[in-house]
Parts: C-alpha cells; sequence; structure tokens
C-alpha cells in the first residue's frame, strides 16, 4: 500500500468516525449515512434515501468480515482492511462505494440529462458554504476529458480512484477532502 493511498483512507475513516474515539461502529456508519443523506437534501425514506444508508450498512459488514472484532473497529485497522482486502474487490464497491456515487451524480445533475454542468456543480457547493472558485477547480480535477462537463463515468472513475491512487495529483486524492501535501 502506497503512502498516499494510505492518507486517502485515514482522512475518509477520520470522517467516518463521527465520535472521534479512534474506532468505527454501526452507529457511525448510520450517523454517516444520516450526514450524507443531509448534505444531499434526501427525504426520510425516499429511494436515494434507502441507497445511502444500505450501501453504508453494507460498508460496515463488509469490515466485519475480515476481522475478530464484534461491536467496534479501530479506525487504523478499518484503514488496513479496506487497503488489503476492499479496495480490489468488485463485490465491495458494487454494494457500498458505487450504488454512493451514483446517488450523488443523480443528486448534482439536477437536470436529470445525464451530465453534471459547471452551474449543476457551483451550486451545491455554494449550498454548502463553499465558495464558486473551490467549486471550479474541483469540477476541472473530475472533468478529466476537459469537455466542460462531468459524465457518470468520469464521477464514478474519481470516486474509484480515491480509494487506489497513489498518484498525489490524481483527481481521487482529494475526493474525499484530501488535499495533496
Ligand atoms: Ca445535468
Ligand atoms: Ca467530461
Amino acid at each position: 500500500m502506497t503512502s498516499q493511498q494510505h492518507r486517502n483512507l485515514a482522512a475518509m475513516f477520520e470522517i467516518f468516525d463521527v465520535g472521534g474515539d479512534g474506532y468505527l461502529s454501526a452507529d457511525d456508519f448510520a450517523a454517516h449515512a444520516k450526514t450524507t443523506c443531509g448534505a444531499l437534501q434526501l427525504a426520510d425514506g425516499s429511494p436515494h434515501w434507502t441507497t445511502i444508508h444500505t450501501a453504508l450498512d453494507s460498508w460496515w459488514e463488509h469490515l466485519l468480515r475480515h476481522t475478530a472484532a464484534e461491536n467496534r473497529i479501530p479506525t487504523t485497522d478499518c484503514v488496513t482492511i479496506m487497503a488489503d482486502k476492499l479496495v480490489d474487490d468488485d463485490a465491495f464497491f458494487g454494494a457500498t462505494v458505487g450504488p454512493i456515487a451514483e446517488t450523488v451524480f443523480s443528486v448534482l445533475d439536477a437536470d436529470g440529462d445525464h451530465e453534471i454542468s459547471t452551474d449543476e456543480y457551483v451550486a451545491v457547493y455554494l449550498a454548502s458554504g463553499l465558495t464558486r472558485e473551490i467549486a471550479v477547480d474541483a469540477f476541472h480535477q473530475i472533468d478529466t476529458d476537459g469537455d466542460g462537463r462531468i459524465d457518470r463515468g468520469e464521477f464514478v472513475a474519481v470516486v474509484r480512484d480515491a480509494f487506489t491512487a497513489d498518484d498525489p495529483d490524481s483527481p481521487g486524492a482529494w475526493f474525499f477532502g484530501v488535499r495533496p501535501d
């Protein structure tokens, strides 16, 4: 495992550790699902809401399969399990990260034309209190073919890249809030 990949995973699980106690539990994943649904403004019980909650429940179940721990797993162990067991596991991605990425894409694609425009992308950042400059910078990183639109393939690829990237300049390296050194 490269150090960049390790940093990405560690930073991601620090965000997941809602309680901040250095352990992850089913409660953390449920809380993260709730936070994610809130950020995406998904109505309780809606199909997208259900997808997010199901995916994060499944993520926790996948981690549990690779440890003797039962109720909580040290965050550092979660990083190791992800790196050693899950980042190359297509079934894991199909049950967890994939549906989350698809849901985020659908929400960002406000007009439903299967592409995220700069305006659609910036609107979400502005709603989150971030600046247009940050949004445009991020947009260009994800728009890997530079045609001014983010298509579904680019979006899912950049999310998956966040788990496997060892290139500090890759778009995925900062996807979960991690900027390259
Ligand atoms: Ca669109
Ligand atoms: Ca593009």
